[in-house]
């Protein structure tokens, strides 16, 4: 494949989510929300304040008034990274302006050891702890399980290992989220997951698998970085964001309690070029402002392996740490 990482337009007219998309909306309204009341209880226990940032960190005005309160960062000088030499001012900078940055790239020897690991560590099926598999074993587990296999999850498993670890402490991601969140930013999640090319998916799976524009409502201000442990072109679900999205939001999307919608609806506000559907080499990182739209695409031919690193400014939560719909 072509190595170099490449920043695409709208995966409607290249992916074709389109048909996805109608099946994960054929959920109806009341029945994804509904499917999602154990986990809002389950936030709601573990902190209780977590209910006027789920209602109220949606609109754009409250959200303003949340950002004025980030504690403002000096410039300082700069901890040796494994990135290099990148300014976290203007990462910030280029946070602010598009809600995305892309100029990050994991050494080869930390992509090959976490890679490593995640190959030969068993992941979890579609989020779910009885569908334990490993990786390279991906079509045998669909038969022995009897259902499609869209994700598989290693939570807490990651931070058995050591290179995953040193990406998670990384003085220049900590530096990057100070200067963007404020002075109160702490690390939130750290995951890895495979999406796996699937022949038949259920509904349900998919509509867990994020393969339509969502924004992400964990924190009032959060930023996530990720890693593509594998290489990723069209044929392996590449990320999608939509450029600009995290500082302007259609009323329609504000006066909701669904943080996911259809691309039309998304597309036709920011615009079909903003949509960047982001492709690169294992090792190619990004860092988004997770408000923005963004979206998971299906692996159509190829597996993908993806890290996430995610900073908020709240304590953080117990399920979403490792990207696990409940904890039990
Ligand atoms: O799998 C992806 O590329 C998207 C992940 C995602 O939607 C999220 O972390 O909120």
């Amino acid at each position: 494949m072509d190595q170099t990482p490449t920043l695409g337009p709208s995966p409607t007219s290249r992916n074709q989510p389109k048909d996805l998309e109608t099946i994960a909306r054929s959920g109806g309204v009341l029945r994804r929300m509904a499917a999602r009341v154990p986990t809002y209880l389950a936030d709601l226990r573990e902190n209780p304040a977590w209910l006027a940032m789920f209602l109220l960190a949606r609109t754009m005005p409250a959200r303003r008034a949340h950002w004025l309160t980030a504690r403002k960062v000096a410039d300082t000088a700069s901890q040796p990274s494994m990135f290099g030499d990148i300014s976290p001012r203007m990462a910030a900078e280029a946070l602010r302006r598009d809600g995305i940055f892309t100029g990050l790239t994991l050494p080869a020897e930390m992509t090959n050891e976490i890679a490593q690991f995640a190959t030969t560590t068993p992941c979890f099926g579609n989020f779910d702890r009885k569908l334990e598999f490993l990786a390279p074993e991906h079509d045998k587990a669909e038969a022995r399980f009897g259902r499609s296999l869209l994700s598989g999850h290693h939570f807490e498993r990651i931070l058995q290992c050591p290179a995953a670890l040193a990406v998670q402490k990384d003085p220049l991601l900590i530096a990057i989220a100070r200067h963007y969140l404020g002075g109160e930013a702490q690390l939130i999640t750290t995951r890895t997951w495979w999406s796996f090319p699937t022949k038949a998916a259920s509904e349900a799976d998919l509509n867990k698998a994020s393969f339509k524009f969502h924004f992400d409502l964990d924190d009032w201000r959060m930023l996530k970085f990720f890693f593509y442990l594998s290489d990723v072109d069209d044929e392996a679900g590449p990320h999608v964001f939509v450029r600009t999205s995290h500082r302007r939001r259609r009323l329609k999307h504000q006066l909701t309690l669904l943080v996911g919608h259809p691309s039309e609806e998304v597309l036709s506000f920011y615009g079909q070029e903003s949509a960047t559907t982001l492709t690169g080499p294992a090792g190619f990182g990004f860092v988004e402002d997770p408000f923005g739209f963004h979206m998971g695409t299906l692996a159509k031919t190829k597996p993908r392996l993806m890290m996430e690193v995610g900073f908020g400014i709240s304590k953080p939560s117990r399920r979403r740490y490792h990207g696990e719909p409940i904890v039990r």
